[in-house]
């Protein structure tokens, strides 16, 4: 579903389109949600202020606590009876962050993913593996319908029992394949534990996305399941998947954000001033078109930039891959460290499986930080550990141990911090809704 008009809508008509959907927005919002009315009213700002998007920074952010204090409904802009779905975000502490859809929003959820899909090389006829979780999670049912509207046939699989995933890959002969980087190392590492050969397999795109990855984490994926990998962003508060897609042929350049529908800024992470294209800082998204729960100026607290690329054929700009979230720059003993770069070691280690977590506690003024990090299922049975392995196992043991001192220095080497290296038993780590790791743990302030 390539929509070459809006994809290659000239700047000036885009901004105009904004301009529009944004001046109807802000008058919804102020008419039907208490809490923009407040706010709108505390910061001085009436809609008649806001003409046109050059107006958005006039308005104020909206946070996730935001969302949280008015749980579960406070943000509705449309009677509860029209609402046709209702998701949660994935978050591992505190209340859930609820979003609801009308029809219409559903449909602009399902438009954003197939064009996303599109442009990542999938095309209607072909099949598509959904391993993204189903449920409260936006996206496997996100993903799912994004993909029949395109036209191709969804096997419904989410997360999970990695030996059937590989079973109907095969058999099914599925030519994309979606699913968080993770799972998809996951998957891979089981293909290659078993001896398959790739040819058997018939994978052609894989749409990565829901967290961090690395360009690493995108070659090793290349070649061990014969695919082009590119990077699905999105999240729940602004739609759910689809909100930004690399397209294929331009990895690395960025993804692009469907900006006739979810408004992009870059702000400073302190004063909240918007920044210049190029610098980093936080994310925020006005979402122009949503029907019943829109949002103005939403802190995602993803760090990344904005640049528009003008080499290229679509006009919308392009975000660069998300560095990590404002929340989660971890500042240790002066030093600032993005989980990303311990990451960007463990990809080097065939020993180690892609999940780690990091818990940051203290001990007297000092930092301390333990990673977590799991082995292959491979690796443990290289080392005949079949049910798993203790902390005493990785002191005893000589290959463990010297695998523990080799990371520290390495790490030591890349980030210029001393951190405790614990390896794990495959899969021992906790997952949470969707499949995800809670990469950060700090401790220090509990
Ligand atoms: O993760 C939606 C999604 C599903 C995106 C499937 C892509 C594929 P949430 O559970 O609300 O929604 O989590 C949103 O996940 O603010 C980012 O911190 C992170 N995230 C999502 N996609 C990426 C990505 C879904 N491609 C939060 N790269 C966001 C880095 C990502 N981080």
């Amino acid at each position: 579903m390539y929509q070459k008009e809006i994809e290659t809508l000239p700047l000036e008509k885009l901004r105009k389109l904004q301009s529009e959907r944004l001046v109807k927005l802000v008058n919804r919002v102020y008419k039907t949600v208490p809490f923009y009315k407040k706010q709108l009213d505390l910061h001085g700002v009436h809609p008649k202020d806001i003409t046109s998007i050059e107006d958005l920074h006039k308005l104020p952010f909206t946070q996730k606590t935001d969302i949280r204090d008015e749980y579960p409904f406070g943000f509705l802009t449309v009677p509860q009876s029209d609402l046709s779905r209702i998701h949660c975000s994935s978050g591992t502490t505190g209340k859930p962050t609820v979003v609801a859809y009308t029809q219409k929003d559903l449909a602009i959820f399902s438009e954003v993913v197939a064009r996303s899909l599109k442009a990542a090389g999938a095309k209607p006829g072909m099949k598509m593996h959904n391993a993204y979780g189903y449920g409260l999670f936006t996206g496997g049912i996100g993903i799912h319908y994004g993909a029949e509207k395109l036209g191709m046939s969804v096997i419904p699989v989410s997360g999970g029992m990695t030996q059937r995933q590989i079973t109907l890959l095969k058999d099914f002969q599925s030519e994309v394949i979606c699913c968080t980087p993770s799972y998809a190392q996951t998957i891979a590492h089981e293909i290659e534990k078993q001896g398959l050969d790739l040819a058997d397999f018939n994978l052609k795109y894989a749409i990565l996305g829901a967290e961090p990855w690395t360009d690493a984490i995108r070659q090793d994926l290349e070649s061990s399941l014969g695919v082009k990998a590119t990077n699905i962003y999105g999240l729940s508060e602004v739609i759910g998947p689809g909100v930004s897609q690399e397209a294929l042929g331009e990895e690395n350049t960025g993804c692009y954000v469907w900006e006739d529908h979810f408004y992009p800024e870059i702000v400073d992470k302190h004063t909240g001033k918007p920044l210049p294209y190029g610098e980093e800082g936080v994310l925020v998204f006005t979402t122009l078109t949503k029907e019943a729960m829109p949002f103005l100026r939403y802190w995602t607290n993803d760090i990344c930039s904005l640049s528009y690329d003008h080499s290229i054929s679509r006009t919308h700009i392009k975000m660069s891959g998300i560095k990590g979230r404002a929340d989660d720059m971890l500042i240790i003993r002066g030093v600032n460290l993005f989980h990303t770069q311990v990451e960007e070691v463990f990809n080097h280690y065939d020993e180690l499986s892609a999940h780690y977590q990091l818990i940051v506690s203290k001990k007297g003024t000092m930092d301390i930080v333990q990673i977590e990090v799991e082995t292959t299922a491979d690796f443990q049975q290289e080392l005949l550990f079949s049910t798993g392995f203790t902390n005493d196992d990785c002191v005893k043991n000589e290959s463990l141990s010297k695998l523990t001192k080799k990371l520290g220095k390495k790490i030591k080497d890349s980030t210029g911090l001393s951190m405790q290296i614990q390896l794990k038993p495959y899969d021992s780590i906790k997952k949470s809704n969707g499949g995800k790791i809670q990469r950060i743990k700090d401790l220090r302030h509990a």
